[in-house]
């Protein structure tokens, strides 16, 4: 209780911030876009993570002002880097082929099925003047598996937008195959449960070439999540897969931060 009056001042208060993990090419060089992940300082609670919450602001609806914060922010942020010349964030000269980086956000339940999703994006993209295939949204297997058909049209809507589309904590919900095939969806991702054990069990190794195998078969890229050693990198690697994000190679940073290790790697 004492979290969700704290939260309800949150957006207001700007108490809220987005940190941001770098998504790298699976040969562990190439930077391929970041992950926008909330960070909660409370005035009275102190930092709050995420896990503590997100779920309250679910229950509460909450999520839906706090959500709509963070597309904006993470399109204000985009837009910033973009025109601070940050390394990757727009096209550059001899390398226009090259798709910049993109930006990935958390939607939750609720935003999927707010009624104006689609103008909020719309609206942010706009304002920003952000090219749409910059923005990413995750949406996890559960989410999405659960009113799978309801969720088929608002998908469709924000692919339409321009917006790329991935499934996260893949693994871990139920999917359906049919439905897989029906969404327009860009990439998975493999939960992270799955990347900490199969180095050590060889269940889960089978787990995660599964995906990768079903994710290519679908056309789709293939990303693994929580990668914290280069054994792990490496078996991902030899897997196929196609992009690594975890502590192996950054942790979320604030945006600033963020900005100053692209800098430095170029
Ligand atoms: O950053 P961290 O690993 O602590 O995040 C914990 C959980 O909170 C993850 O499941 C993540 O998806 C979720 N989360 C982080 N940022 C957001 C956000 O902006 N929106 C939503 N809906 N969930 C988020
Ligand atoms: O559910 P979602 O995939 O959005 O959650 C991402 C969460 O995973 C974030 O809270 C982020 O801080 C966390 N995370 C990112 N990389 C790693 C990692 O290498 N190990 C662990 N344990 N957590 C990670
Ligand atoms: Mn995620
Ligand atoms: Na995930």
């Amino acid at each position: 209780l004492q979290i969700e009056t704290q939260l309800r001042h949150a957006v207001a208060a700007g108490e809220l911030s987005l940190h941001y993990q770098p998504r790298m090419a699976v040969d562990g060089v190439g930077v391929m876009g970041m992950e926008a992940l909330l960070r909660w300082h409370s005035a009275v609670l102190g930092p709050v993570g995420p896990d503590r919450f997100v779920p309250i602001a679910e229950e509460t609806g909450l999520i839906v002002e706090i959500g709509n914060w963070v597309i904006d922010t993470a399109c204000a942020q985009i837009a910033q880097w973009r025109a601070a010349g940050v390394p990757g964030m727009a096209t550059e000269p001899g390398r226009e082929g090259a798709q910049p980086l993109t930006v990935s956000v958390n939607l939750s339940a609720v935003q999927l099925s707010a009624p104006d999703l689609l103008e909020r994006l719309a609206e942010a993209l706009r304002q920003h003047a952000i090219p749409p295939g910059q923005l990413e949204i995750e949406i996890t297997e559960s989410t999405l598996m659960d009113h799978a058909e309801v969720h088929l049209r608002t998908l469709h809507a924000i692919r339409q937008l321009g917006i790329r589309l991935a499934i996260d904590d893949f693994g871990t919900g139920y999917s359906s195959l049919n439905y897989l095939n029906r969404f327009p969806i860009d990439l998975l991702k493999i939960d992270r449960s799955f990347v900490r054990d199969m180095l050590d069990d060889p269940r889960d190794l089978a787990i995660v070439k599964a995906i990768i195998g079903l994710g290519h078969t679908l056309d789709l890229r293939v990303v693994a999540e929580g990668v914290e050693r280069e054994l792990e990198a490496q078996a991902l690697r030899a897997a196929g897969c196609d992009e690594l994000q975890g502590y192996h190679y950054a942790r979320p940073m604030p945006a600033p931060a963020l900005a100053d290790w692209l800098v430095g790697r170029t």
